[in-house]
Protein backbone atom coordinates (compact mmCIF):
# COMPACT_ATOMS: atom_id res chain seq x y z
CA UNK A 1 0.00 0.00 0.00
CA UNK A 2 1.34 2.97 -0.67
CA UNK A 3 2.13 5.54 2.16
CA UNK A 4 0.01 8.43 2.03
CA UNK A 5 0.92 10.21 5.63
CA UNK A 6 4.39 9.98 7.39
CA UNK A 7 5.53 7.25 9.52
CA UNK A 8 3.62 7.83 12.54
CA UNK A 9 5.20 9.95 15.40
CA UNK A 10 7.49 7.89 18.15
CA UNK A 11 8.26 9.76 21.09
CA UNK A 12 10.74 12.31 19.63
CA UNK A 13 9.03 12.99 15.96
CA UNK A 14 5.77 14.66 17.53
CA UNK A 15 7.09 17.82 16.77
CA UNK A 16 7.90 17.36 12.73
CA UNK A 17 4.53 15.34 12.69
CA UNK A 18 2.06 17.46 11.88
CA UNK A 19 3.58 20.13 9.65
CA UNK A 20 5.05 16.97 7.52
CA UNK A 21 1.38 15.94 7.43
CA UNK A 22 0.08 19.64 6.36
CA UNK A 23 2.30 19.69 3.51
CA UNK A 24 0.78 16.55 2.23
CA UNK A 25 -2.26 17.48 2.67
CA UNK A 26 -1.57 20.82 0.99
CA UNK A 27 0.45 19.17 -2.05
CA UNK A 28 -3.08 16.38 -1.85
CA UNK A 29 -5.22 19.32 -2.02
CA UNK A 30 -3.45 21.54 -4.79
CA UNK A 31 -3.66 19.24 -7.00
CA UNK A 32 -7.39 18.90 -6.61
CA UNK A 33 -8.38 22.47 -6.43
CA UNK A 34 -10.49 24.18 -9.61
CA UNK A 35 -8.40 26.64 -11.50
CA UNK A 36 -8.21 29.90 -11.15
CA UNK A 37 -9.99 31.84 -13.59
CA UNK A 38 -6.29 34.19 -14.08
CA UNK A 39 -4.15 30.87 -14.38
CA UNK A 40 -2.39 30.44 -17.61
CA UNK A 41 -2.28 34.26 -17.71
CA UNK A 42 1.39 33.99 -17.43
CA UNK A 43 1.92 31.20 -20.11
CA UNK A 44 3.80 32.77 -23.12
CA UNK A 45 2.45 30.29 -25.21
CA UNK A 46 -0.97 31.73 -25.35
CA UNK A 47 0.09 35.18 -27.38
CA UNK A 48 -2.54 37.49 -28.41
CA UNK A 49 -2.64 36.29 -31.84
CA UNK A 50 -3.62 33.21 -30.41
CA UNK A 51 -6.44 34.09 -28.01
CA UNK A 52 -7.51 36.42 -30.70
CA UNK A 53 -8.42 33.69 -33.42
CA UNK A 54 -9.79 31.40 -30.97
CA UNK A 55 -11.74 33.94 -29.52
CA UNK A 56 -12.95 34.56 -33.18
CA UNK A 57 -13.88 30.83 -33.41
CA UNK A 58 -15.94 31.20 -30.82
CA UNK A 59 -14.30 28.85 -28.26
CA UNK A 60 -15.06 29.40 -24.96
CA UNK A 61 -11.98 29.02 -22.85
CA UNK A 62 -10.36 31.51 -25.05
CA UNK A 63 -13.33 33.92 -24.37
CA UNK A 64 -13.54 33.08 -20.54
CA UNK A 65 -9.35 33.76 -20.34
CA UNK A 66 -9.79 36.82 -23.14
CA UNK A 67 -12.28 38.21 -20.19
CA UNK A 68 -9.81 37.60 -17.36
CA UNK A 69 -6.84 38.95 -18.98
CA UNK A 70 -9.30 42.38 -19.32
CA UNK A 71 -10.36 42.30 -16.05
CA UNK A 72 -6.99 42.31 -14.75
CA UNK A 73 -5.17 45.15 -13.88
CA UNK A 74 -1.67 44.45 -14.07
CA UNK A 75 0.05 46.26 -16.33
CA UNK A 76 1.30 44.15 -18.85
CA UNK A 77 -1.98 42.53 -18.77
CA UNK A 78 -3.10 46.04 -19.45
CA UNK A 79 -0.97 45.86 -22.33
CA UNK A 80 -2.35 42.67 -23.86
CA UNK A 81 -5.49 43.24 -23.61
CA UNK A 82 -5.62 46.48 -25.21
CA UNK A 83 -3.96 44.14 -28.16
CA UNK A 84 -5.96 41.84 -27.72
CA UNK A 85 -9.04 44.33 -28.19
CA UNK A 86 -7.32 46.34 -31.19
CA UNK A 87 -6.88 42.43 -32.81
CA UNK A 88 -10.84 41.87 -32.09
CA UNK A 89 -12.03 45.04 -33.49
CA UNK A 90 -10.89 44.02 -37.16
CA UNK A 91 -13.62 41.62 -37.21
CA UNK A 92 -16.22 44.35 -37.74
CA UNK A 93 -18.96 41.54 -35.62
CA UNK A 94 -22.03 43.71 -33.87
CA UNK A 95 -24.62 42.47 -31.34
CA UNK A 96 -27.58 43.85 -30.09
CA UNK A 97 -26.37 45.18 -26.23
CA UNK A 98 -28.71 45.50 -24.26
CA UNK A 99 -28.52 46.73 -20.53
CA UNK A 100 -30.96 45.14 -18.07
CA UNK A 101 -30.82 46.57 -14.61
CA UNK A 102 -33.85 46.36 -11.51
CA UNK A 103 -33.79 46.41 -7.67
CA UNK A 104 -32.76 43.28 -6.17
CA UNK A 105 -35.75 40.28 -6.25
CA UNK A 106 -37.44 41.80 -9.40
CA UNK A 107 -36.74 38.84 -11.13
CA UNK A 108 -33.51 39.59 -13.46
CA UNK A 109 -32.08 36.26 -13.02
CA UNK A 110 -35.79 34.71 -13.85
CA UNK A 111 -36.11 37.21 -16.96
CA UNK A 112 -32.58 36.79 -18.22
CA UNK A 113 -32.89 32.64 -18.19
CA UNK A 114 -36.28 32.51 -19.96
CA UNK A 115 -35.44 35.18 -22.44
CA UNK A 116 -32.08 33.66 -23.02
CA UNK A 117 -33.95 30.73 -23.50
CA UNK A 118 -36.15 31.84 -25.81
CA UNK A 119 -33.36 33.85 -27.72
CA UNK A 120 -31.37 30.43 -28.47
CA UNK A 121 -34.55 28.74 -29.49
CA UNK A 122 -34.50 30.97 -32.22
CA UNK A 123 -31.45 30.42 -33.00
CA UNK A 124 -29.01 33.47 -31.34
CA UNK A 125 -26.12 33.30 -29.49
CA UNK A 126 -26.75 34.93 -25.78
CA UNK A 127 -23.72 36.28 -23.77
CA UNK A 128 -24.92 37.07 -20.28
CA UNK A 129 -22.27 39.64 -18.73
CA UNK A 130 -23.38 40.50 -14.41
CA UNK A 131 -22.38 44.10 -12.94
CA UNK A 132 -22.30 44.66 -9.83
CA UNK A 133 -21.88 48.19 -8.97
CA UNK A 134 -19.49 47.18 -5.67
CA UNK A 135 -17.81 44.22 -4.91
CA UNK A 136 -19.92 44.15 -1.68
CA UNK A 137 -21.97 41.50 -3.72
CA UNK A 138 -18.96 39.49 -5.03
CA UNK A 139 -18.80 35.67 -4.26
CA UNK A 140 -22.85 35.43 -4.31
CA UNK A 141 -23.40 36.35 -7.52
CA UNK A 142 -21.99 33.33 -9.59
CA UNK A 143 -23.68 30.88 -7.42
CA UNK A 144 -26.74 32.93 -7.41
CA UNK A 145 -26.55 33.25 -11.14
CA UNK A 146 -25.74 30.32 -12.24
CA UNK A 147 -28.43 28.91 -10.19
CA UNK A 148 -31.00 31.38 -11.03
CA UNK A 149 -30.05 30.69 -14.84
CA UNK A 150 -29.79 26.60 -14.30
CA UNK A 151 -30.96 26.01 -18.33
CA UNK A 152 -29.47 29.05 -19.43
CA UNK A 153 -26.42 28.28 -18.09
CA UNK A 154 -25.96 24.64 -20.12
CA UNK A 155 -26.75 25.77 -23.15
CA UNK A 156 -24.07 25.64 -25.78
CA UNK A 157 -25.54 28.80 -27.55
CA UNK A 158 -25.16 30.87 -24.39
CA UNK A 159 -22.34 32.41 -22.15
CA UNK A 160 -22.83 33.46 -18.61
CA UNK A 161 -20.08 35.64 -16.70
CA UNK A 162 -20.70 36.55 -13.81
CA UNK A 163 -18.85 40.21 -12.38
CA UNK A 164 -15.34 40.69 -11.71
CA UNK A 165 -15.28 40.29 -7.89
CA UNK A 166 -13.33 43.35 -7.02
CA UNK A 167 -12.79 47.23 -8.07
CA UNK A 168 -9.87 48.79 -8.91
CA UNK A 169 -8.01 50.99 -11.01
CA UNK A 170 -11.05 51.71 -13.70
CA UNK A 171 -13.97 50.12 -12.20
CA UNK A 172 -16.28 48.32 -13.46
CA UNK A 173 -17.25 49.90 -16.44
CA UNK A 174 -13.98 49.78 -17.87
CA UNK A 175 -13.83 45.88 -17.28
CA UNK A 176 -17.44 45.15 -18.56
CA UNK A 177 -16.82 47.50 -21.48
CA UNK A 178 -13.88 45.33 -22.93
CA UNK A 179 -15.94 42.22 -21.81
CA UNK A 180 -18.62 43.73 -24.05
CA UNK A 181 -16.31 44.23 -27.07
CA UNK A 182 -14.86 40.22 -26.73
CA UNK A 183 -18.69 38.82 -26.56
CA UNK A 184 -19.28 40.83 -29.89
CA UNK A 185 -16.08 39.76 -31.40
CA UNK A 186 -17.15 35.85 -30.08
CA UNK A 187 -19.99 35.92 -32.56
CA UNK A 188 -23.20 36.70 -29.98
CA UNK A 189 -25.83 38.26 -31.36
CA UNK A 190 -27.19 39.65 -28.47
CA UNK A 191 -25.25 40.40 -25.34
CA UNK A 192 -27.45 41.16 -21.86
CA UNK A 193 -25.45 43.28 -19.56
CA UNK A 194 -26.96 42.57 -15.84
CA UNK A 195 -26.65 44.91 -13.22
CA UNK A 196 -28.45 45.46 -9.71
CA UNK A 197 -30.17 49.03 -9.65
CA UNK A 198 -28.74 50.36 -7.27
CA UNK A 199 -27.42 54.18 -7.90
CA UNK A 200 -24.70 54.90 -10.45
CA UNK A 201 -24.69 51.06 -11.56
CA UNK A 202 -27.82 51.88 -14.05
CA UNK A 203 -26.44 54.66 -15.79
CA UNK A 204 -23.13 52.26 -16.31
CA UNK A 205 -24.53 50.22 -17.65
CA UNK A 206 -26.85 52.12 -19.83
CA UNK A 207 -23.76 53.58 -21.36
CA UNK A 208 -22.46 50.22 -22.52
CA UNK A 209 -25.78 49.15 -23.86
CA UNK A 210 -27.81 49.83 -27.26
CA UNK A 211 -30.88 49.42 -25.42
CA UNK A 212 -31.29 50.13 -21.90
CA UNK A 213 -34.16 48.13 -20.03
CA UNK A 214 -35.77 48.70 -17.21
CA UNK A 215 -37.57 45.90 -14.90
CA UNK A 216 -39.88 46.38 -12.42
CA UNK A 217 -42.15 44.19 -9.99
CA UNK A 218 -45.66 45.25 -9.61
CA UNK A 219 -46.44 47.96 -7.44
CA UNK A 220 -49.65 47.65 -5.33
CA UNK A 221 -52.32 50.57 -5.93
CA UNK A 222 -50.70 53.67 -7.81
CA UNK A 223 -47.48 54.04 -6.32
CA UNK A 224 -45.19 54.62 -8.87
CA UNK A 225 -42.43 52.36 -6.59
CA UNK A 226 -39.98 55.97 -6.20
CA UNK A 227 -37.86 55.18 -9.36
CA UNK A 228 -35.87 58.15 -9.81
CA UNK A 229 -36.18 60.15 -13.00
CA UNK A 230 -32.77 59.82 -14.10
CA UNK A 231 -33.59 56.23 -14.62
CA UNK A 232 -37.01 56.90 -15.77
CA UNK A 233 -35.06 59.25 -18.41
CA UNK A 234 -32.30 56.38 -20.05
CA UNK A 235 -35.04 53.39 -20.12
CA UNK A 236 -36.06 52.46 -23.62
CA UNK A 237 -38.07 49.86 -22.53
CA UNK A 238 -39.94 49.10 -19.06
CA UNK A 239 -40.78 45.86 -17.96
CA UNK A 240 -43.42 45.02 -15.55
CA UNK A 241 -42.16 41.53 -14.22
CA UNK A 242 -44.38 38.76 -12.44
CA UNK A 243 -47.44 39.83 -14.54
CA UNK A 244 -49.20 36.04 -13.48
CA UNK A 245 -51.15 34.97 -11.03
CA UNK A 246 -52.47 36.95 -8.37
CA UNK A 247 -50.05 39.69 -9.37
CA UNK A 248 -50.90 40.44 -12.82
CA UNK A 249 -53.84 42.56 -11.93
CA UNK A 250 -51.37 44.39 -9.68
CA UNK A 251 -49.10 44.67 -13.01
CA UNK A 252 -51.37 46.11 -15.79
CA UNK A 253 -52.16 48.65 -12.85
CA UNK A 254 -48.33 49.34 -13.06
CA UNK A 255 -47.86 49.28 -16.23
CA UNK A 256 -51.05 51.95 -17.09
CA UNK A 257 -49.18 53.88 -14.08
CA UNK A 258 -45.81 53.72 -15.40
CA UNK A 259 -46.68 54.55 -19.38
CA UNK A 260 -48.53 57.85 -17.81
CA UNK A 261 -45.42 59.00 -15.99
CA UNK A 262 -43.12 57.96 -19.38
CA UNK A 263 -45.76 60.75 -21.53
CA UNK A 264 -44.78 63.62 -19.05
CA UNK A 265 -40.99 63.05 -20.02
CA UNK A 266 -39.76 65.19 -22.87
CA UNK A 267 -39.78 63.45 -26.33
CA UNK A 268 -35.87 61.94 -26.98
CA UNK A 269 -34.71 61.98 -30.76
CA UNK A 270 -33.58 58.52 -30.63
CA UNK A 271 -37.15 57.11 -29.77
CA UNK A 272 -39.96 56.03 -32.58
CA UNK A 273 -43.20 56.85 -31.65
CA UNK A 274 -44.68 54.82 -29.07
CA UNK A 275 -41.21 54.93 -26.65
CA UNK A 276 -40.04 54.29 -23.86
CA UNK A 277 -42.32 51.82 -24.28
CA UNK A 278 -43.58 49.71 -20.38
CA UNK A 279 -45.03 46.01 -21.36
CA UNK A 280 -46.45 43.69 -18.91
CA UNK A 281 -44.23 39.84 -18.64
CA UNK A 282 -43.82 37.05 -16.50
CA UNK A 283 -40.51 35.42 -16.44
CA UNK A 284 -42.41 32.52 -14.70
CA UNK A 285 -44.62 32.20 -17.71
CA UNK A 286 -43.18 33.51 -20.44
CA UNK A 287 -46.03 35.57 -21.31
CA UNK A 288 -44.87 39.06 -22.71
CA UNK A 289 -41.16 37.93 -23.65
CA UNK A 290 -41.86 37.81 -27.34
CA UNK A 291 -43.70 41.28 -26.78
CA UNK A 292 -40.54 42.34 -25.82
CA UNK A 293 -38.06 40.90 -28.00
CA UNK A 294 -40.58 42.58 -30.64
CA UNK A 295 -40.04 46.21 -29.21
CA UNK A 296 -36.77 45.77 -28.75
CA UNK A 297 -36.11 44.73 -32.16
CA UNK A 298 -38.05 47.44 -33.93
CA UNK A 299 -36.36 50.28 -31.65
CA UNK A 300 -33.10 48.96 -32.42
CA UNK A 301 -33.92 48.58 -36.30
CA UNK A 302 -35.17 52.43 -36.17
CA UNK A 303 -32.11 53.58 -34.32
CA UNK A 304 -29.98 51.63 -36.78
CA UNK A 305 -31.60 53.73 -39.52
CA UNK A 306 -32.33 56.99 -38.60
CA UNK A 307 -28.19 56.92 -37.20
CA UNK A 308 -28.90 57.03 -34.06
CA UNK A 309 -27.57 53.77 -33.38
CA UNK A 310 -24.07 54.49 -35.18
CA UNK A 311 -24.06 57.82 -33.20
CA UNK A 312 -24.23 56.06 -29.77
CA UNK A 313 -21.70 53.55 -30.53
CA UNK A 314 -19.54 56.37 -31.45
CA UNK A 315 -20.00 58.56 -28.21
CA UNK A 316 -19.37 55.60 -26.41
CA UNK A 317 -16.27 54.94 -28.18
CA UNK A 318 -15.01 58.24 -27.20
CA UNK A 319 -16.34 58.35 -23.61
CA UNK A 320 -14.39 54.66 -23.69
CA UNK A 321 -11.09 56.00 -25.22
CA UNK A 322 -11.56 59.27 -22.62
CA UNK A 323 -11.82 56.71 -19.52
CA UNK A 324 -8.82 54.76 -20.71
CA UNK A 325 -6.74 58.05 -20.91
CA UNK A 326 -7.54 58.65 -17.76
CA UNK A 327 -7.26 55.42 -15.81
CA UNK A 328 -3.82 54.72 -17.79
CA UNK A 329 -2.65 57.98 -16.12
CA UNK A 330 -3.90 57.09 -12.50
CA UNK A 331 -2.19 53.90 -13.41
CA UNK A 332 0.91 55.12 -13.23
CA UNK A 333 0.91 56.59 -10.06
CA UNK A 334 0.49 53.87 -8.60
CA UNK A 335 3.96 52.26 -9.81
CA UNK A 336 6.35 51.89 -7.18
CA UNK A 337 9.00 54.55 -8.06
CA UNK A 338 5.86 56.96 -8.25
CA UNK A 339 4.39 56.30 -5.47
CA UNK A 340 7.57 57.30 -3.53
CA UNK A 341 8.46 60.16 -5.31
CA UNK A 342 4.51 61.45 -4.74
CA UNK A 343 5.11 60.36 -0.86
CA UNK A 344 8.36 62.31 -1.03
CA UNK A 345 6.99 65.42 -2.98
CA UNK A 346 4.22 65.25 -0.67
CA UNK A 347 5.88 65.57 2.57
CA UNK A 348 7.60 68.38 1.31
CA UNK A 349 4.29 69.70 0.72
CA UNK A 350 3.57 69.53 4.45
CA UNK A 351 6.26 71.04 5.48
CA UNK A 352 5.39 73.87 3.29
CA UNK A 353 9.01 73.46 1.11
CA UNK A 354 7.25 73.67 -1.63
CA UNK A 355 4.20 75.26 -3.21
CA UNK A 356 1.20 72.43 -4.20
CA UNK A 357 1.00 73.19 -7.64
CA UNK A 358 4.97 73.39 -7.83
CA UNK A 359 4.97 69.94 -6.76
CA UNK A 360 2.38 68.50 -9.27
CA UNK A 361 3.86 69.79 -11.80
CA UNK A 362 7.57 68.54 -10.58
CA UNK A 363 5.63 65.24 -10.71
CA UNK A 364 4.33 65.25 -13.93
CA UNK A 365 7.33 66.30 -15.43
CA UNK A 366 9.04 63.58 -14.14
CA UNK A 367 6.33 61.05 -15.65
CA UNK A 368 7.14 62.11 -18.65
CA UNK A 369 10.97 62.08 -18.69
CA UNK A 370 12.24 60.52 -15.58
CA UNK A 371 13.36 62.53 -12.21
CA UNK A 372 14.81 66.12 -13.29
CA UNK A 373 18.67 66.35 -12.55
CA UNK A 374 19.82 69.54 -11.26
CA UNK A 375 15.72 70.79 -10.55
CA UNK A 376 15.83 73.20 -7.75
CA UNK A 377 12.79 71.99 -6.34
CA UNK A 378 14.27 68.39 -6.37
CA UNK A 379 17.79 69.37 -4.90
CA UNK A 380 17.41 71.38 -2.61
CA UNK A 381 18.17 70.78 0.81
CA UNK A 382 15.15 70.84 2.90
CA UNK A 383 14.90 74.56 4.59
CA UNK A 384 15.28 74.57 7.92
CA UNK A 385 12.97 77.18 10.16
N1 LIG B 1 -44.58 35.11 -9.78
C1 LIG B 1 -43.41 35.38 -10.33
N2 LIG B 1 -42.29 35.30 -9.60
C2 LIG B 1 -41.12 35.58 -10.19
C3 LIG B 1 -41.04 35.96 -11.55
N3 LIG B 1 -39.73 36.20 -11.84
C4 LIG B 1 -39.05 35.98 -10.71
N4 LIG B 1 -39.86 35.62 -9.73
C5 LIG B 1 -39.47 35.27 -8.34
O1 LIG B 1 -38.87 36.41 -7.74
C6 LIG B 1 -37.78 36.00 -6.90
C7 LIG B 1 -36.53 36.74 -7.32
O2 LIG B 1 -36.17 36.35 -8.61
P1 LIG B 1 -34.69 36.55 -9.20
O3 LIG B 1 -34.76 36.18 -10.63
O4 LIG B 1 -33.70 35.88 -8.36
O5 LIG B 1 -34.54 38.10 -9.01
P2 LIG B 1 -33.23 39.00 -9.23
O6 LIG B 1 -33.73 40.32 -9.69
O7 LIG B 1 -32.26 38.31 -10.10
O8 LIG B 1 -32.68 39.11 -7.78
P3 LIG B 1 -31.19 39.53 -7.32
O9 LIG B 1 -30.23 38.71 -8.11
O10 LIG B 1 -31.17 39.22 -5.87
O11 LIG B 1 -31.05 41.00 -7.57
C8 LIG B 1 -37.66 34.49 -7.04
O12 LIG B 1 -38.29 33.89 -5.98
C9 LIG B 1 -38.38 34.21 -8.34
O13 LIG B 1 -38.93 32.94 -8.35
C10 LIG B 1 -42.25 36.01 -12.31
O14 LIG B 1 -42.28 36.34 -13.49
N5 LIG B 1 -43.40 35.71 -11.64
MG1 LIG C 1 -30.20 37.76 -9.79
Amino acid sequence: MPQLLPAAPGAAGTAAYLPALERRLERWLDKRRPMRADEGMEDERMDVEDLAARVLAGERRALARAITLAESARPDHRARAGRLLERLRGAGREALRIGLSGTPGVGKSSFIEAFGMMLVGQGLKVAVLAVDPSSARSGGSIMGDKTRMPRLSREAKAFIRPSPSQARLGGVARRSREAVAICEAAGFDVVLIETVGVGQSETTVAGLSDLFVLLLAPAGGDELQGIKRGIMEIADLILVNKADGELKAAAMRSCADHAGALRLLRPRPQDPEGFPKVLPVSALTGMGLEEAWEAMRHLAEWRRTGGFWAANRAQQARIWFTEELHNGLLARLEAPDVRARLEELGARVVRGEIAPPQAARQLLGELDDGPRQGDPALDEPPRTA
